[in-house]
């Protein structure tokens, strides 16, 4: 009996979308150097001013329109990744834009949620959403007001897919991490979880050294657009190296 070919698990954060015009969080012209985390970014401050969190989110769903933002070389790379290689590749992904959707990934977790759907708190309704949404927009589904919010998790919920993730990081051969600080938990303890396995091979991308920089085998820093394509290249060629 042939084996299977190996699966591959890759992470993504806004670094990945920086070079598509979209902004990263931590970095000094991210998103959080300007509007503070504690007023859009947990369930308290939606509790506390719902108007302030969708006016946030709103803009944001706006910046997806733009006619700039589109899929760059790192996206398409990671969907040519996807289509080519002959074992599961899945890609995780904590942001909440839909580029990877859009460059033809399939296989794809949005662990922080995705801006262009929202949820009813209510009846629990999950619908697209490609408008502004307001606090006292009614629910399709059951009509009720004050209920709808952006499908994103915030500071303090359960991230998404987690059941998944974790069966997959626990049969890969190969970690990726793509553009993420390696502030945020639980997708910074990703690369712990699959060495301490002891046989997949781990690898940074990134433009400078994140946070958990020496947890991984092998790191490669660059802008995504560059690196992303040159290191897909070099799996579908070489395959995944030997731990
Ligand atoms: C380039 C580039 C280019 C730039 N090319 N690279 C104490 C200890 C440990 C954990 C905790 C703790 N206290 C609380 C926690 C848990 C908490 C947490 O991690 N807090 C930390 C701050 C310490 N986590 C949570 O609450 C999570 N839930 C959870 O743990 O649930 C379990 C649980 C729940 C309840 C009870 C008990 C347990 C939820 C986290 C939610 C994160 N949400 C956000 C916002 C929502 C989505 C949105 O609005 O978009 O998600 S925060 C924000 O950070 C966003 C991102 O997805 C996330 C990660 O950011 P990312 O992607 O890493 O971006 P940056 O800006 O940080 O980094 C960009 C990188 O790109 C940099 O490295 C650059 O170098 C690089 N780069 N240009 C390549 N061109």
């Amino acid at each position: 009996m042939t084996e299977a070919a190996p699966t591959i698990v890759i992470l993504t954060g806004a670094g990945i979308s920086k070079e598509s015009g979209l902004d990263t969080f931590r970095d000094s012209d991210g998103i959080w150097a300007k509007v503070r985390i504690e007023d859009v970014a947990t369930p308290e401050a939606f509790a506390r001013n719902p108007s302030r969190v969708q006016e946030f989110y709103n803009a944001r769903r706006a910046g997806l329109k733009e006619p700039g933002v589109v899929p760059n070389a790192a996206h398409e790379a990671l969907a040519r990744l996807e289509r080519d290689w002959p074992g599961e590749v899945l890609l995780v992904t904590q942001n909440i834009d839909d580029l990877h959707e859009r460059a033809g990934s399939r296989n794809l977790i949005h662990m922080h949620g995705e801006l262009l759907k929202v949820r009813c708190e209510y009846c629990e309704a999950l619908m697209t959403w490609t408008e502004s949404l307001q606090t006292t927009t009614p629910c399709p589904h059951c009509g009720r007001k004050n209920g709808m919010r952006p499908q994103v998790v915030w500071f303090g919920e359960m991230p998404l897919g987690m059941d998944k993730i974790y069966e997959t990081l626990d049969t890969c051969r190969l970690f990726v991490s793509i553009g993420t600080s390696g502030n945020v938990y639980p997708a910074a303890g990703f690369v712990q979880h699959v060495r301490y396995r002891g046989v997949a091979h781990s690898v940074e991308l990134n433009l400078e050294p994140s946070q958990g920089a020496t947890l991984f085998a092998e790191a490669i820093y660059g802008p995504a657009t560059e690196i992303v394509p040159a290191f897909v290249d070099r799996i579908l060629k070489d395959g995944i190296p030997e731990v």
